[in-house]
């Protein structure tokens, strides 16, 4: 080095040796100095991301709004004897946020849409008229139907047209609902607040003691996470480094920011649906009060599961029934949720935060209600041994099954009518995920390689999957067979199920095969 030095003719006279290691000594201490701030400003950069995604309102809420009850669609009975609903999806401005207008879409209204509610052995005719200024469609989340009446990407409602499909109610008791599922607009679509619940009925779940007075003592709580801009409008940026799409900071619960709800029951059943696009609930009372889990996705538990924690993935419900004392007021409250995801990985996917959902106002004098009964209903139980066939789906990144990104064209399941399967859904990513299947209530032969636990234990539909999870499950495909138009299996954090975690599986007769790839009248 010092021989190049020496050998250089522009050197001046003196000690050019010396004064070229001095210089050396200063550029290495100003590249120290230059690189300790750059590291310094990562670190603060690093600590400051930190510390933004730690969401919670936990301590800034006064519970001053009135928890609002959607109401519920009122049928009409056509000549047939079908129960008629009408939905009108339509764009508006809602109060979310005291003092503002927001841009929001809803069904029978600007946020949100009414509650509807059906019997077992129903008839229904759905009118879906779409006023929005895009085309969407409306799937029945959890419902038991022929495919084409299902609302997946392959029914698409034009703007200006109405879609009325129609099927009959057979299945148990349970809390479904209804969402947009337009190929790779699922988020966007849900995010701007079309979503509504559908409840069934049926005698078995009518004749036991349980609170069934909608609106009063059966309270529906649909729980949505939004971000907000100055402006007061639906932020759709999101949190940096989400691994699961848009994250909100502010808590909506049926549409209603910072609420309470004021009950003159003992015992008050609450309907707890996730609709958010991506964010995981942990839900439970802020004193850790003991509360009846009675029902799941597909209906009500074999015995209720007494518990202090509930935890709620997107697309999942959960009905509990919780007690009172007169005059008390308590908070429901979502708790961290365990995403099975390191510490880095997991505080921007949310699962270091905490939201009050709900303040409950009991009253002075609250009305007695015999306690859950120790038996709900018999289950019947899928068999294991009749699974006359295992397939395998793996989870993979944050966009594909088994490799494959969706493809409106290509049918990647064949499942023959009345006969039961074994899926086993595989997380082969660093990602969370859940587990969502059209057509079908499930029941899970194990969970991460033991029996699952109580709360997902009984019917489903949807099933979280912490990175590296596998969950066996049985289902039945009964009753409804098209070789033409398939339904959907998918991640249900809707970002992951719009950028192509999502696959199509028809259901054929005996025999039959798929009769090729459908129509891609989904696309945009
Ligand atoms: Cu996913």
């Amino acid at each position: 080095m010092t021989t190049d030095f020496a050998a250089s003719p522009a050197m001046p006279p003196g000690r050019p040796v010396r004064r070229r290691r001095r210089l050396l000594l200063r550029l290495l201490l100003g590249a120290l100095a230059l690189g300790l701030v750059a590291v310094l400003g990562l670190a603060g950069l690093a600590t400051w991301l930190w510390s933004q995604a730690d969401m919670s309102n936990v301590g800034q809420l006064r519970f001053a709004n009135q928890l609002k009850i959607p109401p519920l669609l009122e049928p009409r009975l056509d000549g047939a004897g079908r129960k008629v609903f009408d939905l009108r999806l339509q764009a508006g401005t809602s109060e979310l946020l005291a003092g503002r207008r927001t841009e929001t879409w809803g069904a029978n209204g600007a946020y949100l849409g009414p509650t509807i509610r059906a019997a077992r052995g129903d008839r229904v005719v759905m009118n879906v008229r779409n006023e929005l200024p895009e085309a969407t469609t409306i799937h029945w989340h959890g419902m038991h139907l022929p495919a084409a009446a299902d609302g997946g990407p392959h029914q698409p409602i034009q703007p200006a047209t109405t879609w009325s499909p129609s099927w009959r109610i057979d299945q148990p008791a349970a809390t479904l609902w209804y969402h947009p599922h337009l190929h790779e607009r699922s988020e966007d679509h849900v995010y701007r607040g079309v979503a509504g619940l559908f409840l069934l009925e049926d005698p078995e779940a009518n004749s036991l003691a349980l609170p069934k007075d909608y609106g009063t003592d059966d309270i529906p709580v649909i729980l949505q996470d939004k971000r907000f801009d100055e402006q007061g409008q639906l932020d759709f940026g999101e949190p940096a480094f989400s691994p699961i799409g848009r994250l909100g900071d502010q808590l909506l619960v049926n549409g209603t920011h910072d609420p309470h709800l004021t009950t003159r029951h003992q015992r008050v059943r609450f309907r707890l649906l996730n609709a958010s696009t991506a964010r995981s609930y942990h839900l439970g009372f802020a004193d850790s009060r003991p509360f009846d889990l009675i029902a799941t996705d597909g209906g009500l538990l074999e015995a209720p599961h007494r518990t202090t924690r509930v935890p709620l993935s997107p697309g999942e419900r959960a009905e509990i029934v919780a007690v009172f004392q007169p005059g008390e007021r308590v908070v429901l409250r979502s708790f961290q949720p365990n995403l099975g995801l390191g510490s880095l990985e997991g505080r921007f996917a949310g699962a270091d935060d905490t939201f009050d959902v709900l303040q409950v106002r009991a009253g002075s004098e609250l009305s007695g209600a015999p306690p859950v009964p120790d038996r709900l209903v018999v289950r019947q139980r899928l068999d294991q041994a009749e699974a006359v066939r295992t397939r395998r789906l793996e989870l993979n990144g944050s966009s594909r099954i088994n490799d494959q990104r969706m493809d409106l064209g290509r049918i990647d399941q064949a499942v023959t009518v009345d006969t039961t399967e074994l899926w086993e859904v595989a997380n082969r990513s660093g990602n969370p995920h859940n587990f969502h299947v059209h057509d079908v209530q499930f029941q899970l032969i194990d969970y991460a390689g033991r029996p699952p636990p109580p709360h997902l234990a009984g019917w489903k539909d949807t099933v979280f999957l912490p990175p590296s999870a596998t969950v066996r499950l049985l289902a039945r495909f009964a009753g409804y067979s098209d070789p033409e138009l398939p339904y959907m299996f998918h991640c249900h954090l809707l970002r992951h199920e719009d950028n192509g975690m999502m696959g199509q599986f028809v259901v054929v007769g005996p025999g039959q095969a798929p009769a090729g790839p459908p129509a891609r009248h989904g696309h945009q």
